[in-house]
Parts: structure tokens; sequence; C-alpha cells
């Protein structure tokens, strides 16, 4: 399979600006391409101009939508997609594309690596930013905007859902993920069991009862002590190294479908730091299987 880089250079979902030329400074970078290993290849990068918080319903459901059929094109051509953001917000376009181009097959697993439960919807949000809210659409649960693409799909399932790495929230998300029981790995239960056991927990609850499975990285899940260049820096996340290690146990995995690697802020990084953490997420979950195991 090829890794399909798809863009999508959004900030309109959240305060920070810098996020919207994460994907053009990614670009630049030399990881982000073919390796002897793996061939990777551009598809585009889809582009949305930063605006305040009303205005940016329609432009980000006008982005998920073209997200989520390059998303479901790839998948459908047997290639591997790879969503470099911009702002969490892309999420529902990156995993509503991929539960489409599986649903004969069966359901989308997820592992959501994120210093925040991106939980939010329009009645619990206290900064109105659509990037805190791509788990509750995902779930079904957020404004019809932002999961109404193409055809109704069947929402995910809290059980086939997993978060590591949270360490900042609000009441209101807690609460929807207790009451639908989505398992949560917060900071402090990776330091506790380290991240190696809790990846592989996470991973066995995703792929259990489903046809495959994803990562979404945002990279504020690392800590900002390390890689700096994100849009909402959170003190003592996980550590590069850490990540890269787990990650790498889904080299080679067939079940593996697609990864998402978001709120790069190319202002904020440091002597490249944190664009090398993209990159060596992509160099660990590589080369890919050859096929989809179904
Ligand atoms: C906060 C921050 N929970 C919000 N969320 C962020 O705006 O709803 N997510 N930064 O990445
Ligand atoms: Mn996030
Ligand atoms: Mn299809
Ligand atoms: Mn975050």
């Amino acid at each position: 399979r090829s890794i399909i880089v798809i863009g999508a250079a959004s900030c309109a979902g959240a305060p920070d600006p810098g996020c919207a030329a994460g994907p053009d400074a990614l670009h630049h970078y030399e990881v982000f391409h073919d390796t002897p290993l793996q061939r990777v290849a551009w598809d585009a990068i889809l582009r949305v101009p930063r605006m305040p918080p009303q205005a940016a319903l329609i432009a980000v459901s006008a982005l998920n939508r073209k997200l989520a059929e390059k998303v479901h094109g790839v998948l459908d051509e047997g290639n591997f997609p790879l969503v470099v953001g911009g702002d969490h917000s892309c999420a529902i376009g990156t995993w509503s594309g991929a539960q489409r181009a599986l649903a004969d097959r069966g359901a989308l697993g997820l592992i959501w690596i994120d210093a925040h439960m991106d939980s939010h919807t329009f009645d619990t949000t206290q900064s109105g930013q659509l990037h805190g809210m791509p788990v509750a659409s995902l779930l079904g649960r957020g404004h019809a905007a932002l999961r109404a693409f193409g055809p109704p799909l069947p929402d995910l399932r809290p059980g086939d859902l997993c978060l590591i790495g949270v360490r900042s929230y609000e009441a209101g998300e807690a609460a929807l993920l207790h009451q639908l029981g989505v398992r949560v790995y917060t900071m402090d239960e990776v330091r506790a069991r380290g991240l190696r056991a809790v990846f592989d927990e996470a991973l066995a609850r995703v792929r259990a009862r489903t046809a495959g499975f994803g990562v979404s990285v945002d990279l504020d899940a690392l800590d900002p002590e390390e890689e700096p260049g994100v849009g909402s820096p959170v003190p003592g996340g996980i550590r590069c190294a850490e990540l890269a290690a787990a990650l790498a146990r889904l080299r080679g995995d067939p079940d593996f479908i697609a990864m998402e690697i978001v709120e790069y802020n190319p202002y904020r990084d440091r002597d490249r730091a944190t664009a090398d953490a993209a990159g060596a997420f992509v160099e660990a979950v590589t080369p890919l299987a050859s096929k989809p195991a179904r």
C-alpha cells in the first residue's frame, strides 16, 4: 500500500492561526515523501481561510465533506490515507470517510492520542471552538452540520474508541464520555502503567469488534517541553520516542487502515523538533502491510 497524504490546511476550528500552515510546512519535509521502504505521495492540500468561530461551522463542514470523499477514495483504491492538519476538527471528515470505506465489512476502530478530550457539543463547549468537538461528532452527538456527509453512517461505537494522553478537559465533555463508556487513558494512567502497556490494551480494544482501525495523533499529546510546535500546548505529555515505539507496533498490520497527524504549528516549533516527531511517527508505521486483510 502507498501512503497518500491529504492536507487539511485549516485553523477555522481553533484559536491558533498557525496550524493552518502545518501541511505546507510538512510538505517541505523529506520524511513526508518516498522512503526506500515506503511509497508516499501527496494527493492535495485542502484549504480554509481563517474566520471567526460563528462562520467556521459551514466552512469546516464543507472541508470535512471533501476530506471524507478523499479518504474514502484512497481506501477504495487499496491505499493508506494520511491526513495532516490543520486543527483537529478535520478528524470528522477523516474518520467518516474511513467508516464509509469500511461500511460493507464492519465497524471502524479508533485510537485518539490527545492532551484533550475533543468531546464537546455546542451545549457544553466553553470556547466555541470546533477542534474541541470532533470526538462527540463521530460518536453521533455533534451538530448536524458536523456529521451529515453523504449517505447516513452508523456512529462510531463508544467501545471501538480509546483516548490516550488526556490531561486537559472540561466537565461537560468528560460527562459525555463517561456516560457513553468510552475508555479514556489519562496522562496519569499513562505515567503509572507506561505508554506501551496502555497502547497495547487500547489496540486490543479497538480491534476486537471492528473491520479495521486508525490512529488520530494530536501533536499536543506530546510534552511541549520537547515538542513546542502545537496549537494548544499542555505541560506533562508523552515523549516522542515512546509514542514512536508504540506506533511501530502497527508496522505491517493489515488492519491498520489510516492515520492522522494534526495541530502542527510550524511558527511555534523549535529547530523542527515537532516536525521531526511527526516524521518519526510516519516512519514508525512503515512499511505498511502490502494490502488490507479483508
Ligand atoms: C478546549 C481545548 N477543550 C476547547 N481543546 C483543544 O476549546 O474545547 N483541543 N485545544 O485540541
Ligand atoms: Mn485534538
Ligand atoms: Mn467505497
Ligand atoms: Mn489537543
